[in-house]
């Protein structure tokens, strides 16, 4: 389909407020059908939500001709996870519509804020690796790189958190309940996806392959707007079709349930998010669910090539399409598949052109979140892709054999097949090895990966390695969760700075100005006062905004040591009571964050930060001093609240185990304090900011790596330390959990036998580091100036800048 020019309806080009207001009651009249005066608020939010995607079509329609127009190279970016939060606000605000629309309810009597409440977030994603895919595609919009997104549209997204009795239950997320105005249904680009059947082999190399089962694939748009809509890209998600909705016949012959068979299989297969992170699936369904979106949209992408380019030999020269992660590794197979079986090219061609398409990003370095499937599951969904990946890795350990230095042990790992215990295909490796490019995510990660996981696939190809420290988008992470810093900002450093994030350093020379530092204090204390009342409405606890907001948000991980911060907690609670004349600075340690449904020692921690916070909370000793809050549900949303409240930003994963974390610049950008290992990114946040901007405590990741292979025994070091001794002794007690005192035996027994994550042995420069703050706290023009630092000196860690070096690095789409 050739993009068509001309006129377009509707075009409004007006950012008058009394035009918005009446385009907005339309909406709400033509569409929705209801008449102002009995509107709910969830209708005013649809109405006002159509008005802001009528602008944003017409600029994606521009972008769209203009990317067809220039015969450029475009970006696909392919991830099982986006986490995009809300999209109301950052499109107004990429637009630059807020103050106009703000206008425009006001006549109208809504209260923006309100309404911007009700929108779902889409959580399609569990963590880091899904926000930075949302991060991503914000930026590639904003520096005008031509791009794709492409992922499932689940159903139900990442699980609803609550906290019972302290425990965490998991409910089901509806983001789409409602619907969801942002998208459009594209019947018309649907593709066949198969699984299983039997191939016969054809001319050449090519075979055929008749899949047993099929499904359908149907595309759901989402435009997403960059910076001044200088462009607006699309976000394409899946969503799996029987191919017949009703088997007629079985319905006919009485068999009802089994005539929906076919559909209740499709409907599982863009059912729902695998809520673990970190950890590999290893079940059927999410093989199919990688494999469904890896096919349909590299049929989308090839379909859409011919269409323009009309040759398929000149892919890598018009198409750079980037693997988020192994998730969509399948895709090596499946292009050479597209390639062989359907566009009759000989397996070389085929397998250059492959190479030179796609990228790959690792995320992680744990052992148990590397992707393999087994070789009987892969050969029974998969066969011809089970023969191409055979005949991928058959060249692949021919081309390391010639090389005539390697050992046995380092071509058996380098096979794309893991032949120790039951056999099967390493995902990683296809990845690798089907890529011309495979970056890491922190300098530190990227030297990691060459040492560890990677090591002798680097050997082979030494060139491939390379690293993109990664970002997030400053319109989000600064612009819009902290409009009053960022004013103040724009009037120390100029208008450019959401286009050059770089120009904040233009406040360091004001971090020693007591006024420009009293100023950003005011900001930071509406922010706390903002989460208080969250935490009020949300939770019933009363903290007052003058305390230190110390703050951990991730996912629940034993390697991010949310247990260290509590056990932390507890030595200070302890010396607190026993010394309650010292003067204590006044803290409270908030924590959120989801753990994996299976994950039985991150429940635990939940239940122990809920705990602790139980019996601190209540005790009048320390009541004015020390508060502990485990906020439920934690998501995009409330990271926009809690981010911009926190003075001090817990990164104190073991080091070498975070392969960056972006949280951390988040923190970093809105003026807090980092208190953090030389871990991912960390390492790069201390360069930019200088030693005396971060706190930096505990082991190296080569001192982690030395210790393990030393022969590390917890038991002396914590005979060592008085005070975690005494912490670890009382979590064991029973004192925080009466009712069933024996609770933490086995999470505390951990630390004592083997303590993988070496909490004990970082406890005490942990603990130091943290009496540490304090001083700097109590020099409250100190801390003044480092928030403000720290503000000034994150230019680096914005996405852009990561987005243009994938550009220029990777993709070859900037000059
Ligand atoms: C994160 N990874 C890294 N994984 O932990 C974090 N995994 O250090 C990094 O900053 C971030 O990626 C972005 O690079 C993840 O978030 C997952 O979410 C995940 C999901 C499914 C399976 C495995």
């Amino acid at each position: 389909m050739k993009p068509h020019g001309g006129a377009l309806e509707p075009t409004p080009k007006s950012s008058d407020p009394a035009l918005l207001a009446t385009d907005i009651v339309n909406r709400l009249t033509y569409r929705i059908g209801k008449d102002a005066t009995v509107a709910t608020q969830d209708d005013w939010l649809t109405a006002v939500i159509l008005v802001v995607r009528d602008r944003v079509v017409t600029k994606w329609m521009e972008s769209t001709r203009d990317t067809y127009r220039r015969e450029g190279k475009r970006v696909y970016y392919l991830s099982l996870e986006f986490l995009i939060g809300r999209l109301m606000r950052d499109a107004m605000t990429n637009l630059e519509l807020v103050d106009e629309l703000q206008q425009a309810l006001d006549d109208l009597g809504v209260d923006l804020d309100v309404i911007r409440q009700l929108e779902p977030d889409a959580a399609l994603g569990n963590g880091g690796l899904g926000r930075l895919a949302a991060c991503f595609m914000e930026s590639m919009a904003s520096v005008d790189i031509p791009a794709y997104g492409y992922g499932i549209r689940y159903q139900n997204g990442m699980f609803r958190q609550e906290i019972s009795d302290g425990w965490q239950v998991e409910l089901p997320e509806t983001w789409l309940e409602h619907g969801n105005p942002w998208e459009f249904g594209r019947r018309e680009s649907a593709y066949d996806i198969g699984f299983g059947g039997s191939i016969e082999t054809g001319e050449g190399d090519a075979c055929t392959w008749t899949p047993a089962e099929r499904f359908v694939a149907e595309a759901f748009d989402t435009p997403i707007v960059g910076w001044q809509a200088k462009r607006v890209n699309t976000l394409r998600l899946w969503r799996a079709e029987p191919v017949d909705p009703i088997l007629l016949g079985k319905f006919n012959a009485g068999d009802h349930i089994g005539a929906l068979r076919e559909s209740n299989k499709a409907e599982a297969l863009s059912r729902v998010l695998y809520p673990a992170d970190e950890t590999e699936a290893g079940q059927e369904l999410r093989l199919r669910q990688e494999y469904f979106f890896s096919s349909a949209s590299l049929q989308d992408i090839l379909r859409r090539h011919l269409s323009q380019f009309g040759r398929i030999t000149s892919l890598p020269d018009k198409a750079a399409i980037q693997l988020n992660d192994t998730h969509p590794a399948v895709s090596v197979a499946e292009l050479m598949r597209l390639l062989i079986d359907v566009h009759h090219l000989d397996f070389d061609l085929a397998w250059d052109i492959t190479k030179r398409t796609f990228a790959y990003t690792n995320h992680t370095l744990l052992p148990e979140a590397l992707e393999s499937w087994p070789i009987p599951l892969f050969e029974r969904l998969l066969p011809r892709h089970m023969q191409l990946i055979y005949a991928i890795n058959a060249r692949v350990l021919q081309e390391a054999r010639s090389v005539g230095t390697f050992e046995p042990e380092q071509i058996s790992a380098m096979s794309l097949i893991d032949e120790n215990g039951s056999r099967r295909v390493r995902m990683g490796n296809l990845a690798f090895v089907g890529a011309h490019s495979i970056n890491g995510v922190s300098g530190l990660h990227t030297d990691l990966m060459k040492q560890t996981v990677f090591r002798d696939l680097h050997q082979l190809y030494p060139l491939r390695i390379n690293n993109k420290t990664n970002g997030v988008t400053p319109r989000r992470w600064l612009m819009q969760v902290n409009p009053k810093l960022y004013n103040l900002a724009r009037e120390v450093a100029g208008d450019g700075i959401m286009t050059d994030l770089d120009r904040l350093t233009a406040l360091n020379d004001v971090a020693e100005d007591a006024q420009v530092q009293q100023r950003v204090a005011a900001i930071k204390a509406e922010n706390k006062a903002a989460l208080s009342n969250l935490i009020q409405d949300r939770m019933g606890l009363s903290i007052d905004p003058a305390m230190m907001f110390d703050i951990q948000i991730k996912r629940i991980h034993e390697y991010k040591r949310q247990l260290l911060n509590i056990v932390e907690t507890v030595a200070l609670y302890d010396e607190i009571r026993s010394h309650p004349e010292r003067p204590w600075v006044p803290r409270v340690k908030l924590f959120a964050g989801k753990a994996a449904a299976s994950y039985h020692n991150a429940k635990l921690i939940i239940k122990l930060a809920n705990d602790v916070a139980k019996v601190v909370n209540a005790d009048p000793a320390t009541r004015d001093v020390l508060k502990v809050a485990f906020l439920p549900n934690y998501n995009v949303s409330l990271a926009e609240v809690m981010v911009p409240a926190a003075d001090l930003s817990e990164q104190i994963s073991t080091a070498g185990m975070e392969a960056s974390g972006t949280g951390n610049m988040k923190f970093g950008l809105n003026g807090a304090l980092t208190i953090g290992t030389l871990d991912g990114a960390n390492v790069e946040m201390r360069e930019h900011l200088g030693a005396d901007n971060i706190v930096i405590f505990g082991m190296t990741a080569s001192e982690v790596a030395q210790k393990r292979a030393d022969g590390y025994v917890p038991e002396e070091v914590i005979a060592a330390s008085p005070e975690l001794a005494q912490a670890l002794r009382a979590i064991e007690s029973g004192i925080f959990s009466p009712d069933d005192p024996s609770r933490y035996h086995d999470l505390i027994g951990g630390i004592r036998m083997s303590d993988w994550f070496m909490l004990a042995a970082d406890f005490d420069a942990y603990a130091a580091a943290q009496r540490e703050v304090d001083d700097i706290w109590r020099d409250r023009s100190r801390w003044n100036a480092i928030s403000i630092r720290n503000t000034a000196r994150m230019g680096y860690f914005s996405s852009d800048r990561t987005i243009r070096q994938y550009g220029r690095e990777i993709w070859s789409v900037l000059p």
